[in-house]
């Protein structure tokens, strides 16, 4: 982990030299934090910075899920506002006109493609994203949620995820999870178990912030995390599969209840949800990182 006098030595070397490692001001690659003149009908736009087609029920639209809930601000929304996506019973995905995922309710946010911002899947790229509960509007932690993932290209396998709630099937699991409602990062899931990286408790009203910087050629990963306002800290470095490129999902995916061996995109059973249940996200943007320029925030 990096001290809090390696951040504050880097912060003070920064303002004469090249952006360091804490120094939050390394080259975007990707802006996904939300201008503060957004509203809900920006996320119906092919203008938007978030793909306005995927991922969302089969007969909604983005406007009808986005919300700007009253929260502060996230570590890296320092001009820009928090987004809340919510799933409910409508929130189906139609892979196509004949594959619905009733097995699924998912909502996510990906990065359009109709950008200007060069490649976010060669070199070494840092993702960041922060995610705060609705207390008002729980998650459901009887099932499995993925609330962030990075997901290959040809769709056969997923990278890394950030999941909640009790596990779909305990045996792809590598620890035992006791407390379903805590924050567990883990590996591609070609592997069996997947491998848990770190773990940590979801509570609510607080701000859980997270970066994942990737060398997609050499595998090499580091994992950070915060609370609130405290800089991130490095909590894993690690080997990871990282072929495949792809896309990242920035928000979340509630799997069934059922057999390990049903097709969980649809088949098993899914709780009715009453309204809705929600998830705020905040600060989504990758940069580059091929330098070591990795932000850390809280300066
Ligand atoms: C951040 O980047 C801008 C633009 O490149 C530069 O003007 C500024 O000095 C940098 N700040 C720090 C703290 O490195
Ligand atoms: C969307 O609406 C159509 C027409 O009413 C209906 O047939 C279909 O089942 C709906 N899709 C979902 C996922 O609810
Ligand atoms: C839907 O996608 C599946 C899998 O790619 C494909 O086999 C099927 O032909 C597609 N159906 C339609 C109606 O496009
Ligand atoms: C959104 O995703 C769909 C399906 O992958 C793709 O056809 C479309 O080009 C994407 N649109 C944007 C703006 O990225
Ligand atoms: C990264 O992982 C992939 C998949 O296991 C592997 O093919 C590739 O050789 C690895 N790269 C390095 C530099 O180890
Ligand atoms: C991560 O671990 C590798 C292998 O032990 C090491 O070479 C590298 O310096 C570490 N990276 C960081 C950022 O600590
Ligand atoms: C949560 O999900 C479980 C499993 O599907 C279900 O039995 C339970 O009724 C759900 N609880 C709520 C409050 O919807
Ligand atoms: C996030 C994303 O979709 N980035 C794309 C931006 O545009 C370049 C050039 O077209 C693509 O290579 C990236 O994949």
């Amino acid at each position: 982990m990096l001290s809090a006098a390696f951040v504050v030595a880097s912060f003070v070397a920064s303002t004469f030299s090249a952006p360091s490692p804490s120094a939050g001001n390394c080259t975007v690659l990707w802006e996904g934090r939300i201008p503060q003149d957004f509203t809900p009908q920006s996320f119906d736009q092919d203008t938007s910075p978030f793909n306005n087609t995927i991922f969302l029920g089969q007969n909604q639209t983005w406007s009808e899920i986005v919300q700007f809930p009253d929260v502060p601000p996230s570590l890296f929304d320092i001009t820009s506002k928090p987004v809340e996506i919510s799933i409910s019973d409508e929130s189906i995905f139609a892979f196509n006109a004949s594959l619905i995922e009733t097995g699924f309710r998912r909502t996510e946010l990906v990065p359009a493609n109709n950008n200007n911002t060069g490649d976010i899947t060669s070199g070494i790229t840092t993702i960041h994203w922060s995610i705060l509960t609705d207390s008002a509007h729980p998650l459901n932690y009887s099932h499995e949620y993925q609330i962030m993932w990075h997901e290959r290209t040809d769709l056969a396998a997923d990278q890394l995820a950030l999941k909640t709630g009790v596990p779909f099937a305990p045996a792809k699991e590598d620890i035992t999870v006791t407390n379903p409602k805590t924050l567990r990062v883990v590996g591609t899931n070609f592997a069996t178990p997947e491998k848990n990286v770190y773990v940590v408790d979801f509570d609510d009203d607080v701000w859980h912030n997270f970066a994942v910087t990737i060398g997609w050629e050499t595998n090499q990963t580091q994992l950070y995390y915060s609370r609130d306002k405290e800089p991130l800290e490095m909590v894993s470095n690690f080997t990871n599969d990282w072929a495949g490129q792809g896309i990242i999902h920035f928000g979340f995916l509630r799997l069934p209840i059922g057999d390990p061996d049903i097709n969980i995109a649809f088949e098993g059973f899914q709780a009715p949800i009453d309204t809705f249940e929600g998830l705020v996200y905040g600060g989504l943007f990758v940069e580059d990182s091929a330098d070591g320029c990795v932000s850390l925030g809280g300066q």
